[in-house]
């Protein structure tokens, strides 16, 4: 990266402008880079080129237009239906990709760049767009930590941004694994305003108590890393499994009384069936970990 100066860090080309892709583009445009977009099909492109952004004819020209180019289209196969036609003018560039995929998807286009010459950061959203740009987003990245440095001044102007490793799928890995908590809680929320509905209390008047329950709950996030990382299920435990899994059956069997399907509840009341019949009812509820895991990590 020698040579750079600092204008060229501010020089950068979004690729995409879908809802997320316009999010970053203006971000960008706030912070006074100076953007280049493009998209597939045109016209998406309007409120952010009145803003100040260049409205590239082709992918090729906007990728020719800034040293660093953000692609964040729908999927991986999309990605490379637009880059692989201007990987010769991609080489040379910074190519940060935010578009949500697999580690092993994020360690072939890794690949890829290192055939074309590209720098290559892989990205993993944390965010909805409108949080694009305020404290509340961070973005995770994977790749060389030397181009996460030099692209950090511009990469910051999207919300935080958290190194996740060199290695190319990590970013990934733990974008899904946030993901898989995200929706964990989402069937969890959901279930508990059709259950509360069933029994004639809106969805506006459980929320406030919903959203303080699960505050004081989040710390199980802490507490169950200490015990998963140990592999001592047993250690610092509040709420024995034995206990949960007796008291879960009626959580189950409540929802069904109330014409509650309780589909997103019964795979969890399975597992802690199985953990208590295995002998570990002393044990916290951390220890279903143990039955999800099916291969050696
Ligand atoms: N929106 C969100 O809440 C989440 C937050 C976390 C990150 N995700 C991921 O971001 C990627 C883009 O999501 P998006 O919300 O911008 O999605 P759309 O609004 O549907 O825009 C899709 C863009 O992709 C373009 N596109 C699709 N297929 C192709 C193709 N074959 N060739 C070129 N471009 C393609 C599409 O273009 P067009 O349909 O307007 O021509 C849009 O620009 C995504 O990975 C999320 O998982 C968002």
């Amino acid at each position: 990266m020698a040579g750079q100066t600092d204008d060229s860090k501010r020089d950068v080309t979004v690729l995409g402008l879908g809802t997320m892709g316009r999010a970053l583009a203006g971000a960008l445009l706030a912070g006074g880079a100076r953007v280049t977009v493009w998209n597939r099909t045109p016209g998406r492109e309007g409120d952010l080129v009145a803003g100040g952004a260049v409205a590239a004819a082709s992918a090729a020209e906007a990728v020719a237009a800034s040293r660093t180019v953000v692609v964040c289209l729908l999927d991986h196969a999309s990605v490379h239906e637009v880059l692989d036609p201007v990987a010769d003018r991609l080489a040379g560039r910074v190519l940060v990709e935010l578009t949500n995929g697999s580690p092993e998807q994020a360690g072939e286009l890794a690949g890829w760049a290192g055939r074309h010459g590209v720098e290559l950061l892989s990205g993993g959203i944390m965010a909805v767009p409108p949080m694009i740009g305020t404290p509340a987003a961070f973005v995770l990245y994977s790749g060389s930590r030397a181009v996460f440095e030099e692209q950090r001044p511009l990469l910051d102007l999207l919300g935080e941004s958290v190194f996740a490793g060199e290695e190319p799928g990590r970013a990934a890995l733990q974008d899904l694994a946030l993901l898989s908590a995200m929706y964990g809680m989402f069937g969890g929320v959901l279930h508990a305003y059709a259950l509360a509905g069933a029994g004639g209390v809106a969805a506006g008047e459980l929320a406030p108590l919903l959203r303080r329950w699960l505050g004081a709950m989040s710390d199980f996030v802490d507490g169950a890393a200490a015990q998963i990382d140990s592999g001592d299920h047993a250690r610092d435990v509040v709420s024995n499994l034995a206990m949960q899994a007796a008291a879960y059956p009626g959580l189950v069997a409540v929802s069904r009384a109330h014409g509650v399907d309780p589909a997103l509840l019964t795979p969890l009341g399975e597992l802690m069936r199985r953990r208590v019949d295995d002998g570990h009812g002393h044990e916290d509820i951390t220890g279903v970990v143990e039955l999800l895991r099916t291969r050696e990590g």
